[in-house]
């Protein structure tokens, strides 16, 4: 069946040792009180990425991941990070489609859909994310929005290639808000994420697909959304950026 999973998504915070210290924090943690199966994920920026992969490798439920990588393979792009170069970090994720990285850097689903081939093709699990803006929810666009980003994005996959996915379903207008999407709004989209995903693949596919929620997930709105059906875990911001924060959330499914 599917992986629970909790990913932490730092963004561009904690310098160096600040980000080592959080993470040994995390993994102390996680060593002392997770007693079930989910998988738990940080993704850090770059700096920290070698570093805390070789404090994850002891711990068979921790992972690190990246929060982008450029679609080339090397070459000259100035102040990029190819999918090789983070592997070879340790790390074993990417955020890939995060709505930061659609508004601020122009980022199309075209443009996504060559990261997630670079990705892959370099041994890296996509976390790729999809979510409708405010402006979109008001104009009754959701399902639209969120159909046209899977298939632009993901759907050339093979289905090989496709549950190497996880999905984070993060509404843009809950993202740095502090609004969540209610257990049921979400709930309501992740259902037709799970029902897009098996009528292009298969059933099997579909529900072996890990699909996360983030927006302003926190502990206390955690236990809700992670109690839907087709709630699989959080692509956590700030509440990640807090061990004790972060723990609680991950323990949910203990
Ligand atoms: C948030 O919770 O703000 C996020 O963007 C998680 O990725």
């Amino acid at each position: 069946m599917r992986k629970n999973i909790v990913a932490g998504n730092w963004k561009m915070n904690l310098d160096y040792e600040k980000g080592l210290s959080l993470f040994s924090e995390i993994v102390n943690m996680v060593k002392d009180e997770v007693v079930g199966d989910q998988e738990v994920v940080v993704c850090s920026p770059a700096i920290h990425l070698h570093s805390i992969a070789k404090l994850a490798e002891p711990v068979s439920n921790v992972a690190v991941g990246a929060q982008n990588i450029h679609q080339a393979e090397s070459g000259a792009y100035t102040g990029e990070i190819s999918g090789a170069q983070v592997k070879s970090t340790g790390a074993n994720y990417v955020i890939l489609g995060h709505s930061e990285r659609r508004a601020y850097f122009g980022e199309t689903n075209a443009l996504l859909a060559q990261k997630v081939d670079s990705a892959l093709a370099n041994g890296l699990r996509p976390i790729f994310c999809i979510g409708e803006t405010k402006d979109e929810r008001e104009g009754g666009e959701v399902f639209d929005v969120i159909k046209t980003q899977l298939e632009k994005g993901l759907f050339h996959l093979s289905s090989e290639e496709f549950e190497k996915i996880v999905l984070a379903y993060e509404p843009v207008w809950a993202i740095g808000t502090g609004l969540t999407a209610s257990p049921e709004q979400a709930q309501e989209v992740h259902a037709f994420i799970r029902d897009t995903v098996a009528n292009h693949y298969t059933q099997k596919i579909a529900a072996e697909t890990s699909i996360l929620y983030g927006g302003s997930c926190n502990p206390a709105n955690a236990n809700e959304l992670f109690s839907q059906n087709d709630i699989d875990g959080g692509l956590i911001g700030g509440a990640s950026l807090k061990s004790r924060d972060f723990l609680e959330i991950v323990k949910v499914f203990n």
